[in-house]
């Protein structure tokens, strides 16, 4: 049995298993995806901040993907990348273009030229925020970001649609919801993802085979949704958490909101200003 789940590891890669990177592996996407994925693959984990609980059956490089060499070094030997890393709310312009724009610029080119054929990166329902609420989009619809964040999740898709065409890269956009063990509010009942859907999700973007360049939504089964997830259905995703069950709980609670933020999907994304507080009230 231990012998069984032992890896094997030559010069830091392991040889039995895929070895995936996740970068942004401290912040709290990695760790429901660390926990759903345990024992698939072998996990490298890498932040700009330390980890304190890597587990047996990770390795943890701490790293700055705003510097080229960092990226060059965690990207170094892996099979797969799961992006995570980068800055995840609306903020000031210099922090999204250091930590999104460059950030990731530089993982796509170390994969290149470290030779790792397939990239999964974490997009967000913020790249298509300005469409409305009474509007059910797919894949295939062009952005409409409602925020600096959401331009730069813009960029990111962008440039995987360039690095899978000019150089072969195989990769796979999940347009995240709200990952969360349960849905916090109206708006997140129709973009909720549990993390064992998520992790799903992600598997079929480091597994599944003849990956190109493919755009899916980060959702559950959500009856509210405004995505027509088709593309992921199409490549196998088969959802297994469902939001409304928490329907009638949150709505009881919830108080009428400004109608400029309920008009719209990126809810107060579509509002929010300079200071990186998506939800300080509006100006
Ligand atoms: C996102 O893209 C953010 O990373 C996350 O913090 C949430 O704000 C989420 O979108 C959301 O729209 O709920």
């Amino acid at each position: 049995m231990i012998a069984k789940r032992r890896q094997f590891f030559e010069k830091g890669q392991c040889l039995n298993k895929k070895n995936v990177l996740i970068t942004g592996a401290a912040g709290d996407i990695a760790s429901h995806l660390r926990r759903e994925l345990a024992g698939r693959y072998a996990l490298r984990l890498s932040d700009i901040k330390p980890i304190n609980d890597v587990g047996d059956q990770e390795k943890f490089m701490q790293g700055d993907i705003s510097h080229m060499k960092d990226a060059l070094a965690i990207t170094k030997g892996i099979d797969a990348i799961v992006h995570l890393g980068g800055f995840s709310v609306e903020g000031p312009w210099e922090t999204i273009l250091e930590a999104n724009i460059v950030g990731l610029y530089n993982v796509y080119e170390a994969a290149r030229r470290n030779k790792v054929k397939r990239i999964l990166f974490a997009t967000s329902n913020h790249a298509v925020g300005f469409y409305r609420r009474d509007e059910t989009i797919d894949h295939r619809v062009y952005p409409k970001p409602d925020s600096r964040y959401g331009v730069s999740k813009v960029f990111g898709e962008a440039l995987g649609s360039l690095y899978a065409d000019k150089y072969g890269m195989e990769v796979f956009n999940i347009r995240i919801g709200n990952v969360n063990p349960q849905p916090v509010d109206k708006r997140r009942l129709s973009i909720w993802i549990s993390p064992r859907d998520l992790a799903q999700l992600v598997s079929i973007g480091i597994d599944h085979p003849g990956i190109k360049f493919e755009i899916v939504y980060g959702i559950s089964d959500n009856a509210r949704a405004w995505f027509d997830n088709a593309n992921a259905t199409r490549l196998g995703y088969k959802p297994q958490d469902q939001s409304e069950p928490y329907a009638a709980e949150i709505l009881a609670k919830e108080k009428p909101g400004d109608p400029r933020i309920e008009r719209y999907q990126g809810g107060t994304f579509v509002l929010a200003e300079l200071g990186g507080d998506p939800f300080k009230p509006p100006p």
